[in-house]
């Protein structure tokens, strides 16, 4: 819809004013050779290739985060800002946060991706006050109608920065003070409602200042009860407003406090069951946050998948030397087609998507990078997808992960699952059957032999 808006001249700024290239990267196969006039193409994420059943596309569903991309300068805990991005610095903010919005929608342009992310502080300037800082929401929200409907981007998801400001220096839902909570659902309560009427797919919860420095100063059961309070009244105002998107809880088990609470997907499941929202809420998984919390990234997706609540994914990696969440694009192309072989084993991302929640090296200081670092990206999961389908396809892990249980679907296996048997009737079946079990190989070298036959 258009709307009118008093917006700067800058907003209509031509949209090669920050990228050197003209076309969008273009599918081209893999035998493309770059050319001056055409460094760059995809060859493996042809978006309307079916993979099982499904346009890659819709398999994928690409987004591109706002905050990093965008919204970050390239400081790092000992430098200062090295990017100098013309929308970032000195002048009236909310013309910087146009010219932002104009780079952001030219780069998805560029790239062509499907999907786009964003917390409400990325996209606009915070006011004195939470009215002002709405006032200013409001405005980009009608320069994003306008240019979603212009491009046909869509919105992933939206969430609530409840982190970077002093305010919520103690924690937002697990604050020792209410005024924080109040303060933090009335953020939330809005940047949802935008979310709704951009309609968005999902909305994000991620709690980085959900947790302690040390347990000194700090009433864990009561933060608990806090945290479990606020997510409900998340979930009862999204069916209040009608969003049919989901509510996801991003894990992560540390950085920027000591310990967060939604550690890893195990412990956001017995939270969200203590809190009967088991139903209600997914997870958002960063392959980072696993690694952080001692898992691979598989693991939580797998896990996820058995719980039914693998929501979507934040494809950005960490790196093997460093123990923080470095945010790097994925390119490592075994790891990434694990990835996906568990999303497709779980049944697909569904609602969710793949969003690159990732940063530039602070030394790729040309905005053309940033063209580069995602068209990059989104070829090696396309790459990565269409290498988990032919292990789908193939079928030769799974039938032997089937022949390893199969011992499950013999009379006594359903009997015990079904609870059929006691210690005691399988204690006198032992006996009396005189069961003494054979240990077989699990031929793990041998799957790992197999797998590597599909990269
Ligand atoms: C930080 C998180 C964050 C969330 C969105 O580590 O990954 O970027 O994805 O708040
Ligand atoms: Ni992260
Ligand atoms: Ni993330």
């Amino acid at each position: 819809m258009m709307q009118t808006l008093d917006a700067a001249p800058v907003a209509t700024a031509p949209h090669t004013a920050y990228f050197s290239l003209r076309q969008p990267v273009a599918f081209r196969g893999e035998g493309f050779q770059p050319t001056p006039d055409e460094p760059l193409a995809y060859r493996y994420y042809d978006k309307n290739r079916l993979v099982l059943g499904k346009r890659m596309e819709d398999q994928l569903r690409f987004a591109t985060c706002y905050w990093h991309s965008f919204g970050w300068g390239g400081t790092d805990p000992f430098g200062e800002p090295s990017f100098q991005r013309p929308w970032h610095g000195a002048g009236d903010p909310m013309a910087q946060a146009l010219r932002k919005a104009d780079a952001a929608f030219d780069l998805f342009r560029l790239i062509d991706s499907p999907f786009f992310t964003f917390h409400d502080r990325d996209v606009a300037p915070e006011g004195a006050t939470l009215r002002e800082s709405n006032e200013h929401l409001r405005r980009i929200e009608a320069v994003f109608e306008r240019k979603m409907d212009e491009t046909g981007v869509r919105l992933l998801w939206g969430t609530a920065n409840l982190f970077s400001n002093r305010r919520y220096m103690a924690g937002a839902a697990t604050n020792p003070d209410p005024d924080v909570f109040a303060y933090a659902a009335a953020q939330v309560k809005n940047v949802l409602e935008m979310t709704h009427r951009l309609k968005g797919h999902n909305y994000v919860l991620w709690g980085g200042r959900e947790g302690y420095e040390t347990l000194l100063n700090t009433d864990l059961k009561r933060e608990l009860a806090q945290l479990g309070r606020f997510l409900n009244l998340v979930v009862e105002h999204k069916h209040r407003i009608g969003f049919t998107g989901q509510i996801l809880i991003e894990p992560k088990p540390a950085e920027p406090t000591k310990h967060q609470y939604d550690y890893d997907v195990g412990t956001v499941y017995g939270f969200l069951k203590a809190h009967g929202l088991e139903n209600e809420v997914k997870v958002n998984l960063e392959q980072n946050h696993a690694l952080l919390a001692g898992h691979t990234f598989e693991h939580e997706i797998a896990l996820a998948g058995a719980l039914g609540i693998l929501g979507s994914l934040d494809m950005n990696r960490g790196d093997e030397m460093l123990g923080w969440d470095t945010d790097q694009f994925p390119n490592n192309l075994p790891q990434v087609a694990m990835t996906m072989y568990e999303v497709l084993k779980a049944g697909g991302i569904g609602q969710g998507g793949l969003n690159f929640d990732a940063k530039l090296r602070r030394q790729s200081i040309d905005p053309d990078d940033l063209v580069w670092a995602h068209a990059t990206a989104m070829d090696l999961c396309a790459r990565a997808l269409l290498v988990a389908e032919k292990m789908l396809q193939d079928g030769a892990l799974q039938r032997h992960v089937q022949a390893r249980y199969q011992g499950w679907d013999t009379e006594r296996g359903r009997a015990i699952l079904q609870g059929e048997r006691s210690l005691e009737a399988l204690a006198r079946e032992v006996e009396a059957d005189a069961i003494e079990p054979q240990p077989r190989s699990a031929q793990q070298e041998r799957l790992e032999h197999l797998a590597n036959s599909y990269f």
